[in-house]
């Protein structure tokens, strides 16, 4: 048993002797949001016990979190690989725990309290370490815990599409955390402060550049800035991938042709895993975005996306490493309804992608929209790894400014039932699951403090997708900004009220991809003259002076039969389907007799009104808060929530204004009329918005 004890008792050190760190309290600072949710960094007064059994850096930074984060009267704590010969008395049921689970539990050992925290790895150590924290941080009970948990799903990547110049597509927090330029000489102390976020929440991988990728990337100048990169991830148990341009044989290497049959390109690929290898050995594999919004592909050459697929992964399978292949796919060519396009295409593919190949497919069937049924890909490929992939970036949510909470929009997805075999859910679909990251250079990484908390959401989410929005927003506000419980509960009602007014001011009742032009910012109804049909937001809503919304049913493009039988019986009926997706499945007249009496129109109009006063009611909840949060964070919150206020009502009287246009039905008694005439709303440009494609 003796060996057991912590290291400071079996050598006789007075406990004292451990408090390393000056007892001051540390200077009051404005709080810029740099820490996230994890407390301020640096030295602090605190000093809890910690002792390691182990020497690994991934171990030292594990017990440097605790001894930082920990209250300094904490119960002590040991921190050892399930393996180590000192805790076997102790019987720990560590079996289950795979490679990343962690156990946090009590025990007395020779009369002394301690928390043990294990696992079977070391990163499942950092990964117990930071969930103690997290549960003090929330206020929990120390003394006396026992947690355990395991990912559901292994491999939980966050996706940047950062550029090689720095610019970000549909980023909204500043260039790109990567300083490619200087890279791989200098490493900004900030590539290690992000991978110990994503370590935080149980991250374990990145993608570092765009899906619409440059063929460069693979370069030998930029494997070795990759490779730096993942030199200061690995401790924190976080992967490299890179996006893969397909074409890049010939970009590259000089071929002429990039055909996955065609030998040469196959040994292109296996020289060029072979070199990436060399210089990272844990690479986690290639993202490919392929024959999609103008990338190239295997369809190029009259191959199929297995085609090209299994050729990545053959280069990669000696390594262990995997292929992300998109089934992000539409063609203009293609005259029937985009939503259908990925399923048409991969389904018949189920079965014929190799083992390390996980298909990915986004959580909807359109593009990240506020508000989507499940992609119907879900479910229907039980012979083929999937990921889903959500935007944790707010491309259509309001970028940085809107205060939209995404927690309840992944876990909405997630929880859905495929309905094609019992119990399934898209989220226990999945072998990996992927975030667009919303990560940049600005100083509170987000763009704002409530963007983090998207961040946060969805890595809890990719850990365990059966947790509660609710609860992580709590355990986030708790540890964001430390509040007394009334305020942490005002902050969570925000939160969890927020991304169903962005669904409302934008677009209700299944209203989707009515945003302006390029940039998405702003409403765009009415845009009807981009080159490509599904371009159009027209495309998308359909109305007109009779009705609104897009029939997907047997009479119009019967996506609805994509779906599992059950499911796709009851959408294919408008009084059996959800009212907060009626017109994503059918187009109805705008007198449709919606489930509290109103008419469709009717209830249009007051969605819109209660997007807008639920902003304004965000605004005056925060405002509440102003004495008891940081001047700097407060401030800069109550700014964004005013441009919130403003656009939120501009979107509304744009979209009344338009569909007012159509259907020429007057606006209820009572109800105020938009600001401007439609063409004032028509006028608006914006060739500055940030996070445009380049
Ligand atoms: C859309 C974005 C575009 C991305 C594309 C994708 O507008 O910038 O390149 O998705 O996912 O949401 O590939």
């Amino acid at each position: 048993m003796n060996s057991a004890r912590p290291l400071w008792i079996r050598a006789g050190l007075a406990a004292s002797a451990l408090l390393v760190g000056a007892a001051t309290a540390p200077p009051a600072r404005a709080n810029d949001g740099y820490d996230l949710w994890l407390g301020p960094q640096g030295p602090t007064a605190a000093a809890a016990k910690v002792e390691v059994i182990g020497t690994s850096r991934t171990l030292a930074i594990a017990a440097e979190e605790l001894r930082k984060g920990l209250p300094r009267e904490a119960t002590p704590v040991l921190l050892a690989r399930a393996g180590e010969p000192a805790l076997a008395p102790l019987k720990l049921a560590t079996d289950q725990l795979g490679n990343e689970g962690y156990l946090v539990h009590s025990v007395t050992l020779s009369g002394q309290r301690l928390t043990i925290v294990t696992g079977n790895t070391d990163v499942a150590v950092l990964y117990g370490a930071f969930a103690l924290l997290r549960h003090a941080r929330a206020g929990g009970d120390t003394a006396n815990l026992t947690l355990a948990s395991t990912p559901r799903i292994p491999v939980r990547v966050l996706d940047h599409w950062d550029n090689l110049d720095g610019s970000v597509e549909r980023g909204y927090a500043g260039q790109s955390l990567w300083d490619w330029w200087t890279l791989p000489d200098y490493k900004d102390p900030r590539y290690a402060d992000y991978a110990r976020a994503n370590a935080s929440i149980g991250i374990n991988g990145v993608v570092l550049n765009n899906v619409n990728a440059k063929a460069d990337s693979l370069s030998a100048a930029y494997i070795a800035k990759a490779a730096a990169l993942a030199d200061v991830f690995r401790p924190y148990g976080l992967r490299v991938y890179l996006s893969a341009r397909f074409s890049a044989p010939m970009e590259l290497g000089g071929l002429k042709t990039a055909d996955p049959r065609n030998p040469a390109a196959a040994a292109w690929w296996q020289a060029k895993a072979d070199e990436i290898y060399r210089a990272i050995p844990d690479f986690g594999g290639f993202l490919v975005k392929a024959n999609s919004e103008g990338q190239p592909g295997p369809r190029d050459y009259g191959a199929s996306h297995a085609d090209g697929a299994n050729m990545l992964a053959a280069a990669l399978a000696p390594h262990g490493g995997v292929v992300m292949w998109r089934a992000f796919v539409y063609a203009e060519t293609d005259p029937t309804d985009r939503a259908s396009q990925a399923y048409a295409e991969f389904k018949p593919l189920d079965g014929k992608f190799s083992s390390n190949v996980i298909v990915q497919v986004k959580n909807g069937p359109i593009d990240f929209q506020p508000r989507e049924p499940m992609h119907p890909l879900f479910g229907a490929m039980p012979a083929t790894r999937l990921a889903a992939e959500f935007q944790v970036t707010k491309e259509y949510l309001g970028f940085a400014t809107h205060l939209a909470y995404l927690g309840p929009l992944f876990a909405e997805a997630l929880d859905t039932p495929t309905e094609r075999r019992a119990g399934e859910t898209m989220g226990s679909s999945l072998a990996a699951i992927a975030g667009v990251a919303n990560v940049g250079r600005d100083r509170d990484w987000s763009g704002s403090t409530f963007n983090q908390a998207n961040w946060y959401a969805f890595g809890r989410l990719a850990w365990d997708f059966t947790l509660d929005p609710r609860a992580i927003a709590r355990e986030w506000t708790l540890q964001t900004f430390g509040l007394p419980p009334a305020a942490t509960d005002k902050i969570v009602a925000m939160m969890m009220r927020s991304r169903e007014a962005v669904v409302d001011y934008t677009g209700p009742f299944g209203l989707a991809h009515l945003f302006g032009s390029d940039h998405h910012y702003g409403p765009g109804p009415w845009i009807d003259d981009l080159k490509r049909p599904e371009w159009n937001p027209v495309y998308y809503h359909r109305a007109d002076r009779n009705g609104i919304g897009f029939d997907r049913t047997a009479r119009g493009s019967n996506t609805v039969a994509q779906y599992a039988p059950g499911l796709a019986a009851r959408l294919a009926r408008p009084e059996t389907t959800p009212p907060e997706l009626l017109l994503w499945f059918h187009h109805v007249p705008w007198t449709y007799p919606m489930p509290g009496g109103e008419t469709l129109w009717q209830a249009m109009v007051r969605r819109y009104d209660h997007g807008v006063a639920e902003v304004d009611l965000l605004r005056r909840e925060w405002a509440s808060l102003k004495p008891q949060v940081d001047a700097e964070r407060w401030t800069k919150t109550d700014a964004y929530l005013g441009i919130q206020q403003r656009e939120a009502r501009w979107w509304r009287d744009a979209s009344l204004a338009y569909w007012m246009s159509i259907n020429g039905l007057a606006l209820p008694a009572g109800v105020r009329k938009p600001d401007h005439d439609l063409s004032w709303y028509k006028q608006q440009h914006f060739p500055f918005a940030p996070g445009g494609p380049r």
